[in-house]
């Protein structure tokens, strides 16, 4: 693994700050850093370099880029060579040179290469990710140019692409020639995560947030303590959140710190989503293992697995997808359903207002729900299983409508949840995402309208203290909180991806700390 970002510009930072953030990549866990050089005018390349490399705590990786390849160097190449021939001269591991001006390059230091010495050839596609054929004779082009290590970096359109970087990965490593790929973007993140359990050469963290040396680059930390990258083999299973967006959630902490707690080899990655369907075929390998399924997709999954239980069948929509180790086939399960219902019971048993522990204290009840999207679902059905009245209220008067005729309820439109006051004791239930960060001053309903309520729920948890909980507390209700569906689905999560018990004490205490 290598720790990319060490060395920003000298313009905006000394070369002494370098070697200081090459220690801190040490300190970090890094096993190799980047120099990444930039303009010669506030950079003295024999100099600096021979400073840089000497006190260097780790392997090295001297990268000099143009502006013509995404870097920062607009000089002409000869000073640009003269500095990373310099850089193989004093002992560097590696140095990046471009596939464009490989030829060159290889010849000017030919004969002269150190033993431990190895050239990385690269080529960078801002744009898209070419064909498999692209990819594979790209590869094949840059070995024959005296490539030690191959290394191709692409741009993910579709995370789809993502696919064909692991194939050239894994049919160089068949070749024996060492290779290091991966595809930018959110949507290629996992090309860099997974690095280890395809074979790439090595995977890129940043120092910090804001020191990514491309876009979207995963940091140091979270490779190392978020993902368990070192613990990443061949065989380790991949689980991952399918959604869009997929930034926001915190499930990525929480289930691969569970898989580590019980040594569960497996590895839990954000996947972000643009076509379920194309997503499924394309992933569809045992490797892929499960999924948990997010906005917008929990209805549309029902229509990609292969089997759905029964209660996701009722209910019409899914947030957890496992692939059957038997057969591969995908069958598709609701685990908000008795997440959300469970938090909100014991939410209002807290109360001394509703002690009985056998009957649910929703029934009877009046439950409105917001939103008839796949949590809105599971909410409306688990309150009718429960005994409650249930009402929709939904932006699309038509969808709630639908909801409310197969689970027997009623339908309103948000204009008509304002003024909704038919009896006292009331529930409200929000399963949109409105008030979900970034957009934390939105709320579903006036802060007027909440004094009908009682009980005031909602699923998002990001952030915490949402404004629909905070005004309906001001009101006067009882308040129950998304982090608590949060847990509860995800410990069931847990158990269906791992047939394991969920690790309760460690989840609650990686839920409380976010
Ligand atoms: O139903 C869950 C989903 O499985 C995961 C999730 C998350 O990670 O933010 C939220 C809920 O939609």
């Amino acid at each position: 693994m290598a720790m990319e970002g060490s060395t920003l510009p000298p313009v905006a930072k000394t070369v002494k700050q370098m070697a200081a953030d090459m220690d801190a990549a040490k300190a970090a866990g890094a096993d190799l850093v980047e120099i990444r050089l930039a303009q010669p005018s506030a950079f003295r390349p024999q100099e600096d370099l021979e400073f840089l490399l000497k006190g260097r705590p780790l392997p090295a990786l001297v990268t000099y880029r143009p502006k013509w390849e995404g870097g920062e160097y607009e000089g002409d190449d000869n000073q640009r060579f003269e500095a990373l021939h310099t850089a193989v001269d004093l002992g560097a591991e590696h140095v990046d040179i471009e596939l464009k001006v490989a030829e060159e390059f290889v010849r000017l230091i030919s004969g002269k290469k150190p033993e431990n010495f190895k050239l990385i050839v690269s080529s960078h596609n801002y744009q898209s990710t070419p064909s498999s054929e692209e990819l594979g004779s790209l590869a094949a082009r840059t070995q024959a140019v005296g490539a030690d290590i191959v290394k191709v970096v692409t741009t993910a359109v579709d995370i789809v692409d993502v696919t064909r970087m692991f194939q050239l990965i894994v049919h160089c490593q068949e070749k024996q020639v060492p290779m290091i790929g991966f595809v930018m973007g959110e949507r290629g993140v996992i090309s860099q995560l997974l690095c280890p359990k395809f074979g790439g050469y090595l995977t890129f963290g940043a120092l910090d947030a804001g020191k990514e040396s491309a876009p979207r680059q995963p940091t140091l930390s979270d490779l190392l303590n978020v993902y368990n990258i070192r613990k990443i083999r061949a065989d380790t299973k991949v689980y991952g959140l399918i959604g869009k967006p997929v930034g926001q959630s915190k499930r990525p902490i929480l289930h691969n710190a569970a898989f580590k707690s019980v040594g569960f080899n497996a590895v839990y990655v954000p996947l972000l989503v643009d076509d379920l369907a194309n997503f499924l075929s394309a992933y569809c390998s045992p490797d892929f293992a499960g999924f948990s399924c997010t906005l917008p997709y929990k209805e549309t999954a029902v229509t990609c697995c292969d089997e759905i239980d029964p209660i996701a069948k009722s209910i019409g929509a899914i947030n957890t997808i496992i692939r059957r180790p038997a057969d591969g086939k995908l069958v598709g399960y609701n685990t908000d359903y008795i997440g959300a219902i469970s938090a909100i019971e014991d939410g209002i048993r807290a109360g001394s207002w509703a002690k009985d522990a056998v009957v649910s204290p929703l029934a009877g009840k009046l439950f409105v729900v917001i939103g008839a999207g796949g949590a809105g679902k599971a909410l409306a059905y688990g309150a009718t299983e429960k005994g409650a009245r249930v009402a929709i209220a939904n932006r699309t008067y038509e969808r709630a409508r639908e909801l409310a005729n197969l689970i027997g309820g009623h339908a309103l439109t948000l204009a008509e949840l304002e003024r909704f006051h038919p009896k006292e004791g009331m529930i409200l239930a929000n399963t949109t995402s409105v008030g979900m960060r970034p957009n934390v001053n939105d709320t579903p309903v006036s802060k007027q309208a909440l004094r009908s309520y009682a009980v005031v729920f909602d699923a998002v948890y990001t952030p915490k203290v949402i404004r629909l909980l905070r005004e309906a507390k001001e009101s006067g209700a009882a308040v129950v909180s998304g982090v608590e569906m949060f847990i509860r689905q995800a410990m069931r999560q847990f158990e269906l991806f791992t047939g394991l018990a969920a690790p309760e004490g460690l989840m609650r205490n990686i839920t409380s700390s976010l």
